[in-house]
């Protein structure tokens, strides 16, 4: 059998149409994209290429653009056979798949098939690709991004055996155990189907290089900052995989700097902790920075006794160096003396001027907003209909209604 020669390129999570980082998440999605066609013969892209399961029409044509550019260019490999649920349009050597955040139910179209209609790509969710360069073939089977607790059994279901010959790739868009151990949902790298020479892995944000039955299992990580979290404080990029050698490496991109600044609040009174707030900040920016960096200031610890939370003052802060960084302050993890008191009151029936569900509905919407959790619905909304509606069945289905399918509805 004779080598493979193919380079493959793998990107995932642009999150296009992101809000918060909208130019950012197209920018350093093209300068990926188009980094990435430069030196591979294969893009592979493992789900979240958009941020949403319908996005505005501005922002499918930032993915247009995008892939078109990326279609005129002369391509070294060809697809020769596809096996899918959908059809496809394109022998262009680009493969993705949706991810959950695209994800739509099944047989309605997402905006990754809008694009394999469009003959931009081609989507293998549920299916397999065969892409051949200079006479040497590869194989790529893919299943789209679902809800965890179906992927076990769409994994069974799928059944997926390698093509013999050739070099084979799987490519998902899940949680793994190994990972995020928080739920037995979540399948383990033993899961995965046997046999195949790489596995490739979306919806984790920062980049991941595992094994696999004994074979390299690989997330790039998003090319764009979208949580927030600590670990997407480093360089964001994407692989280029050698299929001869077996070979790869991480090739960066230029991102915004993001930095996680800890700050402990343990004794402290609100007017030194935003004292800390602001040096914490300052020595952040004065470190060399292409862009504005996003600096999130992480507040954590029991407050001096007598304050609570909201007494922090954080908006001078942010305000202050508004100009020279994005800042976000999280005070999810203080705690304080006062809310026990609140509790307390409220347990004994004291509480004054305020209703039970109007104190409920200020927590929920408080712990929403600790937990940057942002709603398309309306808190208060989602609230009442918990709240009221007596079935328990029907009032889950109608907050799932709202939450999710919100935007049909609009
Ligand atoms: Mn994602």
């Amino acid at each position: 059998m004779r080598l493979n020669t193919m380079k493959l390129a793998i990107l995932s999570d642009f999150h296009l149409g992101y809000e918060r980082f909208r130019e950012d998440a197209y920018i350093q999605a093209k300068e990926a994209l188009d980094a990435a066609a430069r030196e591979a013969d294969v893009l592979v892209m493992p789900g979240d290429i958009f941020d949403m399961r319908n996005p505005k029409p501005e922002v499918l044509a930032e993915a247009i653009n995008i892939f078109r550019d990326l279609s005129d260019r002369k391509w070294n490999a060809k697809v020769t056979r596809f096996d899918g649920s959908g059809k496809n349009f394109t022998e262009l050597p680009i493969i993705a798949i949706p991810g959950t955040h695209e994800r739509r139910a099944y047989g309605v179209e997402d905006p990754v098939d809008l694009l394999a209609l469009a003959g931009l790509l081609v989507d293998i969710s549920d299916g397999r690709v065969f892409v051949e360069k200079n006479g040497e073939h590869i194989c790529i089977f893919g299943l789209g991004g679902i809800a965890e607790e179906r992927f076990k059994e769409a994994l069974k279901n799928a059944d997926l055996h390698p093509e013999p010959g050739m070099f084979n790739v799987f490519i998902f868009h899940q949680s793994v155990h190994e990972l995020l151990p928080f739920s037995s949902d979540f399948i383990t790298l033993d899961d995965l189907p046997v046999g195949f020479d790489l596995y490739i892995d979306g919806h984790i944000h920062n980049k991941v290089e595992m094994k696999a039955h004994g074979k390299p299992f690989l997330i790039p990580g998003s090319t764009v900052l979208t949580q927030l979290k600590e670990g997407e404080q480093e360089a964001k990029g994407f692989f280029i995989f050698d299929t001869a050698t077996k070979e790869y490496l991480f090739k960066e991109i230029r991102s915004r700097r993001f930095k996680l600044v800890k700050i402990e609040v343990d004794g402290l009174e609100p007017e030194k902790i935003a004292e800390r707030i602001e040096r914490g900040i300052s020595s952040e920016i004065a470190k060399e920075s292409e862009d504005k960096p996003i600096i999130r200031v992480e507040l954590a610890g029991r407050l001096m006794d007598g304050f609570k939370g909201i007494d922090i003052d954080v908006q001078s802060a942010i305000k202050e160096f508004k100009d020279k960084a994005i800042i976000e302050i999280g005070k999810g993890k203080v705690e304080s003396e006062q809310k026990d008191v609140d509790i307390a009151s409220l347990r004994s029936g004291t509480l004054e001027n305020l209703s039970i569900k109007d104190f409920g509905l200020s927590v929920f919407v408080e712990k929403l907003a600790e937990k940057k959790y942002e709603l398309e619905a309306n808190p208060r909304e989602l609230f009442d209909l918990l709240a009221e509606e007596s079935n328990k069945e029907k009032a889950v289905k109608s907050a799932l209604d709202l939450l999710l399918y919100k935007k049909e509805r609009a």
